[in-house]
């Protein structure tokens, strides 16, 4: 059985590259797929929070989710720390995962900077969570930008080993020759990894002290012209062919955002746009933009004016989730041997 499961971290400036990268996709495969859809709190503590923030921002990650278009009754929205399943079998993972992996994960060395020395043990250990979120339900099919590329892969490592390692006990106990899938990474679409309107060789990313480097979920409609009409460029026309934007980075990514905003290709886009100037474009997808980005922010601030709602929603998907991850974890301490109460 397909199953569908994917995280947004609770840590403030949810923006375009995480609604393009991930939300609007986990919105579309509610049609085809049974979806799972974590605010993953537990990996924002790998790095400092304040409290208060935090908790807000978990409402409001929930709150986009919502406002994009997700049901939460007919599929499961919950934060991961109600859920303790996750940090149970992370320590398993935890003791499955080498060194050597972990030694390898890019973000790890980018999030630590140059005083490794005081990163957290948690922010090391990242992947490790992250694989048990996925694992613990068994999904098969996540969707992510393209900057989680790795750690699905060692997710994926994670599984194997696990199946590998423990292959007489799992058939043992009717499993058959795998406990865990190999998930697939669902990579997708022309905004995989969109990038900072400041800046086209750098991703638009929540921690850019440049608010004008990303367009933000919250922003009203004013902010999203003022951002893309102050967005960097160059002094070129646009192409009418794909390839004439391949030394151009930040022509590149204005086509991508405006074809992923639309559903169409880039190629259309230029179909469309090609041998216009920049003016003229970004006028065109600023109107797209807050088309469709600004019901999103209206109804955020809709929801996160009742939190009493949100938490419901938190409460009623954790409770669900629960349901599904304790049958995971009771079936994998059965396969490492521990002794639990029957
Ligand atoms: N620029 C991006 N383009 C496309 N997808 C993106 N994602 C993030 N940035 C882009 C995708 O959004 C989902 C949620 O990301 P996250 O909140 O778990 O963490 P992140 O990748 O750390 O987000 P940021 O914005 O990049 O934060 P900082 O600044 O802390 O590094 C994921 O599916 C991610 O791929």
């Amino acid at each position: 059985k397909e199953l569908v499961f994917s995280g947004v971290q609770p840590t403030g400036n949810l923006h375009l590259g995480n609604y393009l990268g991930a939300i609007k996709r986990f919105v579309t495969m509610q049609d085809t797929h049974e979806c799972i859809y974590c605010v993953v709190d537990m990996h924002a503590i790998t790095m400092p929070q304040n409290p208060h923030d935090l908790n807000r921002q978990i409402r409001e990650v929930t709150a986009a989710f919502l406002a994009a278009g997700i049901d939460p009754k007919r599929h499961i929205v919950f934060n991961q720390s109600q859920v303790s399943e996750h940090a149970e079998l992370a320590w398993v993972f935890n003791c499955v995962a080498r060194l050597g992996w972990l030694n390898r994960m890019t973000q790890f060395k980018d999030k630590a900077g140059k005083d490794r020395e005081n990163a957290s043990v948690g922010l090391y250990a990242y992947p490790n969570l992250m694989a048990a979120d996925i694992l613990v339900y068994r999904a098969t099919h996540v969707p992510v930008g393209e900057d989680q590329k790795q750690h699905l892969e060692l997710t994926r490592d994670v599984a194997q080993k696990f199946n590998n390692d423990w292959a007489d006990s799992i058939a043992e106990h009717g499993f058959g020759d795998a406990f865990f899938p190999l998930t697939e990474p669902l990579i997708a679409g022309p905004a995989t990894r969109v990038m900072s309107l400041r800046d086209g060789s750098k991703k638009m990313s929540k921690s850019d002290p440049s608010d004008y480097s990303r367009i933000n979920l919250t922003d009203d409609a004013d902010m999203i012209a003022q951002k893309i009409r102050k967005a960097k460029t160059d002094a070129e026309p646009l192409p009418s062919e794909t390839e004439g934007l391949r030394a151009r980075p930040e022509a590149d990514n204005l086509v991508a955002i405006y074809a992923a905003l639309t559903d169409v290709s880039p190629a259309e886009v230029l179909r469309d746009h090609g041998g216009s100037q920049f003016s003229g474009f970004k006028s065109a997808l600023v109107d797209v933009a807050v088309t469709r980005l600004a019901p999103i922010a209206d109804e955020m601030r809709r929801l996160m004016a009742d939190p009493g709602h949100i938490d419901a929603v938190l409460a009623d998907g954790s409770g669900r989730a629960r349901v599904i991850a304790a049958e995971t974890m009771n079936a994998v301490k059965d396969i490492l041997g521990f002794v639990r109460a029957r």
